[in-house]
């Protein structure tokens, strides 16, 4: 750790006792003159004229008025301590809305709500008017909003650069059980949270040439002689402590042409050639690339990387450290953090502008470089680590190329000084592939050039070591290491469970939102019968609320007083939606086929959420079948009700709140060694769900800390897929052996779910029967046994609920603070700032 600190490590405070000077505390009434004053000034409407748009506009401003002064005061003493402060850069956040979050962060929710109603507004309404920023896909990216979140909290310096996409994740519809996208158009209507600073452009060269020349001393260079250039424009966003009276910033780049348009041409009268420059330089950050773990080949994404990382890197250097900051130091000051391998041509970007623009030698350089960076991999998929081919990375970097290819013969050279003679060893490690074309490996960039390179959970972080990076480990063992994953308490329970919050702070107080480990306290309650009433309680509540959500948002309706049962994450055929299918269409044949009694049946909602990338063609039809497998279960009489179905289209952070806390039963069940963690799992588990799930990812960590008797276990452990793996898998025997999940395949085959077309679904069911990549058909028995085990065990009302006790209370490891934590001592070494 560098430097002592002073204070507590990470001391909660009330906003007033921390408000800037000057700033009164707030009242009711204070807060509605300012949030009249908001409705006239800035939206200029009456309070009686205004839309709910306008009301909303004028509260988000209010709240964002308020914040701005912890802003300025968290900035104004990190220029005077500079203090060491991670960089996140990632090329997603996915953030949820921001209003909610922002109210409990500086506490005034009820304040807000009260001067709300004072003026004739339910603030309910107010913030269902806010569009969700969905600038990510899934898992990676909300990690990202919930660590920027933990380190506002624990008053950790941090800047999370990312990019900002005019079209955000695409709007998920359905059209008859088939997935159709719509552009996100979250700007529409405005976006109160950003500050947009064109005056602080960044200019970004790309494609050229490169060019030596002998510089004023006689020493050869090389420089980059781009063709064309676009500019980056900040736009800020502010990133609160929870109660602390930090204000942290996220700051997303837009891509702008360098010249609005061209006189010359525009004076010639061709409108058209002027205006094209413009867009085609908008283009790059138009649209976040709707693919979660596979990559995207494509050359924009290319450009979306490097223009991020590059303004980024500019940004700190020239605006936050200064012309006059030594950058052999610049270890001293920043940590760059890459999340998963979309920022890392960030590393050929630092050494081009330390050897090229700031006149160090490579090697001053490379010793900075090695230690700015750290690594973090999200995935364990081969197809779904990045590459990028060599002429696409030469035509559009070509002065990075060249600055990889030397990192690359550098480091060849240390790999054979620790492997003497070892050539096969020599083209697996290098950084640039051969096969089937020339191309750069981007985690093994990273990797060379990361101080640290750390997996998701533990299990991941084993499989990467082990299976992922074998000879990278081999001759750099201290270079890796594990953090799990985690979540934030604040938006996951304390904002989305307000019930069970506030069940919980009158059990234990309310130190546990930002000390989780805290919900220990909570373990003697589950033993407490009137605890555990009232907790049943809230889990009602929380249903009655998503009935209601889920009937106005889609006009669907759940069973009552049934079990929820949960399933929602990407579409992936690893993460085996299929298996959950499988499940539901075997109690429905075997009920239809008058072998099961649904009288015998615990009565069950599943509840689907799951966006499919739209060129993942299996992932789609996939879509398809459980919303035909939906509609024709849902309709069928002779169910009598006992199983529902629903799949709300459009899953977001928003769904996900309301979704979870409701939730009896949370489905992980991914092949084991597919998921590298998962947090799905642990926002589950927090809030009182129990989980059915595989020994994967994260899973693995869960079950130790809730127990076995917590825990409905299943399936095949990684190395037993493994094995199988190696002995030669074969579907078609599980097939032909069970009578059961035959009865089911063969039932969606016959064209039962798609009005007696066996086309429709056919690849589905050839795909499993012949090939079932992620084995769902091995682990098929395994996971109806256990289905059972979870039938019998909701039965038992009084204990089901001491296990859903028990899980929140075990809970606390999984907070996104502690992960923090994690990184701060094993990778970071950051101190909090004041
Ligand atoms: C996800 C992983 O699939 C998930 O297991 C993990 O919890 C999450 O990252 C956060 O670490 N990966 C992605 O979302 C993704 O797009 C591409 O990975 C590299």
């Amino acid at each position: 750790h560098a430097g002592p600190h002073v204070g507590p490590m990470f001391p909660p405070t009330h906003p007033v006792a921390n408000a800037p000077v000057g700033t009164p505390p707030p009242t009711v009434d204070g807060f509605v003159r300012e949030f009249l004053h908001e409705l006239t000034s800035n939206q200029g409407v009456s309070l009686e004229r205004s839309t709910v748009n306008d009301q909303y506009l004028a509260l988000a401003q209010t709240v964002r008025n308020y914040l701005s002064a912890r802003w300025i005061e968290t900035q104004k003493k990190q220029r005077t301590t500079r203090p060491k402060g991670v960089a996140y850069l990632s090329a997603e956040y996915l953030l949820g809305r921001q209003l909610g979050n922002n109210l409990l962060a500086t506490g005034l929710i009820d304040i807000a709500e009260e001067a709300m109603k004072q003026c004739g507004l339910d603030i309910a309404v107010l913030r269902a008017q806010e569009v969700e920023p969905g600038l990510g896909n899934g898992g990676l990216g909300r990690l990202a909003a919930c660590f920027v979140d933990s380190l506002a909290t624990m008053n950790v310096p941090c800047i999370g650069y990312g990019l900002r996409y005019e079209y955000g994740i695409f709007r998920q519809t359905f059209v008859d059980g088939q997935q159709v996208e719509q552009p996100d158009t979250w700007l529409a209507l405005g976006c109160p949270w950003e500050f947009a600073h064109p005056e602080h452009a960044i200019q970004i060269d790309f494609g050229g040439t490169i060019e030596t020349y002998v510089d004023a001393d006689g020493v050869e260079r090389t420089r980059w002689v781009p063709e064309w250039n676009v500019l980056g424009i900040p736009y800020n966003y502010m990133v609160p402590g929870y109660l602390n009276g930090r204000v942290n910033t996220l700051r997303l780049w837009s891509a702008e042409a360098t010249k609005a348009f061209d006189l010359a041409i525009f004076n010639s009268g061709d409108y058209a050639q002027a205006v094209r420059a413009q867009t085609f330089a908008e283009n790059i950050t138009k649209v976040l690339y709707p693919e979660d773990s596979t990559p995207q080949g494509k050359e924009l994404r290319l450009q979306q990387q490097y223009f991020f990382v590059a303004c980024s890197l500019r940004d700190y250097i020239e605006r936050v450290l200064g012309p006059e900051f030594d950058l052999h130091e610049l270890d001293s000051r920043i940590i760059f953090q890459l999340n998963d391998t979309h920022p890392v041509i960030a590393v050929p970007e630092l050494m081009r502008i330390l050897v090229d623009l700031k006149g160090f030698d490579w090697d001053e350089a490379w010793a900075v470089t090695k230690k700015c960076f750290a690594y973090t991999c999200h995935t364990l998929l081969p197809e779904a680590l990045e590459v990028w081919p060599v002429d696409l990375l030469g035509r559009l970097l070509p002065r990075h190329l060249e600055i990889i290819y030397r990192i690359n013969e550098e480091f060849l050279d240390e790999v054979r000084e620790a492997f003497p003679g070892d050539e096969m060893r020599i083209r697996r490690m290098s950084i640039v592939a051969e096969h089937p074309a020339r191309a750069v490996r981007m985690a093994y960039l990273a990797t060379v050039a990361g101080c640290k390179v750390n997996g998701v959970a533990e299990l991941h972080s084993q499989l990467l070591r082990d299976k992922v990076l074998p000879d990278f480990s081999q001759l750099w063992p201290e270079k890796f290491t594990n953090v799990t994953n985690g979540v934030t308490p604040r938006r996951f329970l304390r904002l989305a469970n307000r019930g069970l919050s506030e069940l919980i702070s009158s059990a234990i107080g309310t130190g546990w939102v930002t000390d989780l480990e805290r919900l220990r306290e909570l373990e003697p309650y589950a033993e407490d019968a009137e605890f555990r009433s009232a907790f049943r309680d809230v889990k009602t509540r929380n249903k009655a609320k998503l009935n209601e959500v889920l009937i106005a948002r889609d006009g669907i309706e759940l069973g009552q007083d049934h079990m929820l049962d949960v399933m929602v994450k990407r579409l992936h055929e690893y993460k085996r939606q299929t298996l959950k299918l499988l499940h539901i269409v075997t109690l429905y044949n075997e009920i239809i086929s008058g072998r099961l009694d649904p009288k015998t049946v615990t009565p069950r909602n599943f509840v689907f959420g799951a966006k499919a990338a739209p060129g993942y063609l299996m992932a789609k039809q996939i879509i398809h079948l459980i919303n035909a497998v939906g509609s024709t279960v849902n309709a069928d009489e002779r169910v009598g009700g006992v199983l529902k179905i629903a799949f709300p289209p459009n899953y977001n952070v928003t769904l996900a709140e309301k979704l979870i806390p409701a939730a009896d039963l949370s489905e992980q069940i991914s092949l084991a060694g597919m998921e590298a963690s998962g947090t799905g799992n642990m926002k589950f588990q927090m809030n009182g769900a129990l989980t059915i799930g595989t020994d994967d990812g994260a899973n693995v960590e869960i079950r130790r800390l809730v127990g076995d008797e917590n825990f409905f276990l299943f399936g095949m452990s990684e190395p037993e897929v493994a094995e199988l793996q190696a002995k030669g898998y074969d579907p078609g025997t599980y097939y032909e052996s069970d009578r059961r999940l035959r009865g089911a395949i063969d039932l969606i085959g016959s064209g039962h779910f798609s009005g007696g077309d066996r086309g429709t679904f056919g690849s589905i069911v050839t795909n499993l029967v012949t090939v079932d990549r992620f084995m769902a058909l091995a682990d098929y028995a395994s996971y109806m046994d256990a289905q059972e085990r979870v039938e019998k065990a909701y039965a038992d009302t009084e204990e089901w609920t001491r296990s859903a006790v028990l899980n929140v209370a075990r809970s606390g490891y999984f907070s996104s603070d502690r992960s923090m934590r994690d990184y701060i001592q094993r990778i970071w070494g950051t101190p909090p700032a004041f």
